[in-house]
């Protein structure tokens, strides 16, 4: 160890399980990323996108001075205008002709600023958030059930409970530090059981002992089952119910008819799974039902909620060790940001806006004349409103709305007709810059400080790692300087400690124990105090200790509606609303993937993290895949009504008939055409306002390439013309596959224009089988390889891998083993990169099995050491293990184009 290192404790920025992270720092600026082995998020572990985020602390791509206009402009001049304009356009047309779009990324300070500017200030409440999109059916059902939005349990339930049911989350890629400790406790208890229910198998169904690959947007019907069944079998904790809830009877009611028949109908499972699961739930006591994504995301999502809800307060399993219902967040702040009341219907800290006594508390203590008296819109509606010109000025801070929301490219049209927009990001060039007439330069993680909040609960700090880059500011100081420019008053702080403590100081203002979220011990917090603050668990009420014991919640009632009782809901059964025709027969689902992070501005820098998939895909099922007649590996139009995308076909039994699944991260910077959003529908759910992201109809049709291409490069093209690209990142410059439907006029003009060299400067290693079809050419220069290309009919059939590493350290005279694809004569083609850490490829992890008797994921690891860096691998070599074992079965990864000839 370096002695005069130093060592910053953070928080890393991206999943909601809030991992601490140890940033060690040498005298000359390189940083070193760990765990930090004493946070209780995730006592030292780290998954791949944790351990790679060095990578990303790189100044490529970042936008480090304010834009007007496409030109660079001082913070002066920018925030003058953005002042002028927001003025301007409310004296016209009202405060409610402005809004904010906001995000779960920013720090709490950030968020809580923002929302006193939009609130308080101007008194409207048109800001709304990413989170909408994320959390909001959640947090809807929170509060229809307990009468605020409160996550009972804490993460070590997770280890403690029995049975542990995973509705609608992939917690093995998208928290994949809770899902090693779900890991780790099962592999300690041999009688810890794991239900995954999810309309397709995916890597977190690799732990689970009963697989429901239910119906898309099935699951009321399955929870409805469910509380009937537990009902009839006598599981009613009579004691509980009649004490601390209401609603029981109109909830069962509305479940009297859901025999496992019925439900078996309704979620196309067999009633014999159905049963199963229904029976392990019934005889569990410790039971922690986990759910993301696959219940908020639909037209459905609160009632999803609450139909989980309803079971585990009927049974009295909640908040108890090892027994609660458990809605994991997404983003790093997506808890911090309900706190400080970032959502259009919400005032802050926990306090609602159409409570008129919570709006004079908060009024009061901000000291306004006003604050909003009515919600805002929320984000489907709000974009809406931008497009027909409703709203006229609008700010975006720290999202990427032409990638991730519902009907994106209504989305462009709705930007393109605003009068004014700001967009504030680390990055220059995302999908939503070009719309900006402003655009503001933020802090990224590793620049920036404050606070964030976990899924369980838990305050962390995020600290700076060094000094800022160009002239990037803090959220909070961008939004301070604008409100201040307005002539507001009450946005002079200095650091963001000052905002904590204001923000601390609120949650306890006037508060006797009528609102749970309550940090007011921190109401008095020096700025020392702050900087060294401890990661801590709300509420965290003046006079308490902090780090007493594990909070959890209503294990004896005491919930925050006026008559302190729980309601079950009755939820009745809607399928998805988007309905399949002859027009557009499948279901589109979408998701994550394990080493991206949504539109990949920051992941996406990262080498380490664009190995493991290096393009979009779609995922469909083999005798869908037959009947439309799409190749593996091929490439499929997927399109509607809203919009149309180009993508890979990935051909798997894991998918289940008539649906398909493409993920989220692909935009206009990586690729040519795979915005899965430009064809999700924007129905939501009545309650929540939450897009039903998850099911949309759609059609699918081979897309007609007549010649596929993969190339290598050091340059980034700079503009690529074939129907079909997506690039990702290298060490040594970019990857990129390609295909067109006609071929370039002339092959050896396109291939220079790709890799981006003139005629002089460059020598040429070039083959062309006549016959095939089939042309390569690795360029040289300076040397070394400056560029290679491979196209042929089909799909290009070449070692990915191998020809990666083999051209980053290449010299000018090994042009001929990269002209040869693979790996010369005893040397092994690695396959597609698995672990990331080690570098080890599938086709390693295969050998071991099949040659050295690799029996178990340990066994694997000790043999080509996979699986034993940050872990996040694991659950795809338990899925190569079992591949090799079950007779017959193809062996089919994620993606397909990673075979050699
Ligand atoms: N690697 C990675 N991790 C991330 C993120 C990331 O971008 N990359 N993003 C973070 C964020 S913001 C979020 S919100 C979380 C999301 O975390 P998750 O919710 O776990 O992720 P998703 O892949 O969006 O969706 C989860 C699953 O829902 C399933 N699903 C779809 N429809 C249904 C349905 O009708 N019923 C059920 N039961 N399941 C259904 C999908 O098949 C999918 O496997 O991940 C966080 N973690
Ligand atoms: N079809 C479909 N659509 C989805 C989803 C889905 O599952 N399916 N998931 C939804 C969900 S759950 C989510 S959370 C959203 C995510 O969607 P987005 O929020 O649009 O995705 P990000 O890529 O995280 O966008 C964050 C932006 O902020 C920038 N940024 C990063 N750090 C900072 C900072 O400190 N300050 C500022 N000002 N900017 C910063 C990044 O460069 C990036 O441009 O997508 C939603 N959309
Ligand atoms: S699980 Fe991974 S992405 Fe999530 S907070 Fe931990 S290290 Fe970060
Ligand atoms: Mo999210």
């Amino acid at each position: 160890m370096n002695v005069s290192s130093r060592v910053v404790q953070t928080t890393c920025p991206y999943c909601g399980t809030g991992c601490g992270v140890e940033a060690r720092i040498s005298p000359s600026g390189a940083v070193e990323i760990a765990g930090d082995p004493l946070h209780p998020a995730n006592y030292g572990r780290l998954c791949v996108k944790g351990s790679a985020l060095a990578e990303t602390l790189t100044l490529e791509g970042r936008l480090l001075h304010p834009i007007i206009k496409g030109a660079r402009a001082s913070w002066r001049e920018a925030v003058d205008l953005v002042a002028r304009r927001f003025r301007e356009t409310i004296e016209q047309h009202g405060p409610d002709s402005v809004a904010f779009y906001v995000s779960g990324q920013m720090l709490t300070e950030d968020y809580y600023v923002a929302n006193k500017f939009m609130k308080g200030f101007l008194a409207s409440a048109n800001i709304d958030t990413n989170s909408r999109l994320c959390m909001a059916s959640s947090v809807a059902g929170h509060k229809r059930a307990f009468g605020a939005d409160i996550v009972p349990n804490v993460y070590e339930d997770i280890e403690e409970a029995d049975l542990v049911v995973l509705v609608g989350s992939n917690l093995a890629w998208c928290h994949p530090v809770l899902f090693q400790r779900l890991e780790q406790a099962k592999a300690r208890r041999a009688d810890m059981r794991v239900v995954n229910i999810d309309p397709r198998r995916t890597a977190t169904s690799e732990i689970a002992d009963l697989q429901l690959s239910l119906k898309p947007g099935s699951d009321v019907a399955l929870f409805l089952g469910l509380l009937r069944f537990l009902e009839r079998t006598g599981r009613r904790h009579a004691a509980y119910v009649d004490r601390h809830t209401k609603g029981a009877d109109n909830a069962l009611l509305a479940a009297q008819d859901w025999s496992l028949t019925k439900v078996a109908a309704a979620t196309g499972l067999d009633e014999t799974a159905l049963a199963e699961f229904y029976e392990a739930f019934a005889a569990t006591e410790r039971t922690v039902t986990i759910y993301s994504q696959g219940v908020n995301q639909s037209s459905a999502g609160t009632d999803k909620v609450n139909a989980i809800l309803n079971c585990h307060l009927f049974t009295g399993r909640i908040g108890l060790p090892g027994a609660g219902p458990f809605s994991v967040t997404g983003q790093p702040n997506a808890m911090g940001g309900r706190e400080v009341g970032g959502l259009a219907n919400q005032l802050a800290c926990h306090m609602e806006l159409e409570n008129a006594r919570h709006r004079e508390i908060v009024r009061g203590f901000w000291g306004y004349e006003r604050v909003a008296a009515k919600p805002g819109l929320k984000a489907v509606d709000l974009f809406e409103a931008v497009g027909d010109g409703r709203i006229k000025a609008l700010w975006i801070i720290g999202t990427n709305p032409v990638a991730s929301l519902p009907e994106a490219d209504k989305i462009k049209r709705a930007l393109a007709a605003c009068d004014f927009v700001v967009v504030s990001d680390v990055m220059a060039e995302t999908d939503t810059a070009p719309f900006a007439h402003v655009q503001l330069p933020a802090q990224p993680w590793g620049e920036k400080d404050g606070v964030v909040t976990n899924s369980e609960r838990r305050i962390s700090r995020q600290r700076a790692l060094g000094p800022a880059a160009g002239d990037a500011m803090p959220d909070w100081q961008i939004l301070c300087s604008v409100a201040r420019a307005m002539g507001a008053k009450g946005f002079d702080y200095a650091v963001s400690a000052d905002i904590f403590r204001e923000y601390a100081a609120l949650s306890g203002h006037l508060n006797h124990g009528e609102r749970s979220f309550d940090i007011s011990a921190c109401a008095e917090i020096s700025a020392a105090a702050y900087e060294s603050l401890r990661p801590f668990q709300w509420p965290w009420r003046r006079g308490e200790t902090a780090f007493a014991r594990p909070k959890r919640f209503f294990a004896n009632g005491g919930f925050f509606t006026p008559d302190g009782r729980a309601r079950l809901v009755a939820t009745p059964y809607r399928p998805p609303q988007s309905r399949t025709s002859a027009a557009a027969p499948f279901v589109l689902n979408t998701g994550r993937l394990r080493d991206q992070w949504h539109t990949m501005t920051r992941t996406g820098v990262a080498p380490r993290l664009s190995q493991h998939v290096a393009e979009p895909f779609v995922e469909i099922h083999p005798e869908d895949a037959a009947s439309l007649k799409l190749q593996p590996a091929g490439l499929a139009r997927v399109s509607n009504a809203h919009g149309a995308v180009i993508l890979r076909t990935l051909i798997t039994d894991r998918q289940q008939r008539g649906s398909v699944f493409a993920p989220i991260h692909w935009t206009d910077q990586h690729a040519a055409a795979a915005r899965v959003d430009a064809l999700v529908a924007a129905n939501v759910d009545p309650l929540s306002g939450q897009p039903e992201l998850k099911a949309s109809a759609v059609r699918i049709e081979a897309w007609p390439a007549v010649w596929f291409g993969f190339a290598l490069t050091r340059k980034k093209p700079k503009e690529i013309s074939a129907g079909y690209w997506a690039l990702a990142r290298t060490r040594f410059g970019w990857r990129i596959e390609l295909a067109g439907k006609t071929p370039p006029r002339d092959w050896d003009v396109f291939a220079r224009a790709l890799i981006g060299c003139g005629e002089a400067e460059v020598e040429l290693a070039q083959t062309h089988d006549p016959r095939s079809g089939a042309r390569r050419w690795v360029f040289i220069q300076d040397g070394r390889p400056s560029g290679l290309l491979f196209v042929a009919r089909e799909p290009v059939a070449a070692s990915r891998a191998f020809l990666c590493a083999e051209f980053e350290k290449a010299e000018a005279g090994d042009a001929r083993a990269l002209l040869a694809g693979r790996p010369r004569e005893g040397l092994a083609d690695p396959g597609q990169t698995i672990c990331v850490c080690h570098g080890v490829g599938a086709k390693a992890i295969e050998a071991s099995i099949a040659l050295h008797g690799a029996a178990d994921p340990e066994a694997v690891g000790r043999l080509t050491k996979a699986g034993t860096g940050c872990g996040s691998c694991r659950s795809e070599i338990r899925r190569i293990l079992k591949d090799r074992t079950d007779q017959g079965a193809a062996p089919e990864r994620t993606p397909v184009l990673e075979h050699a000839e």
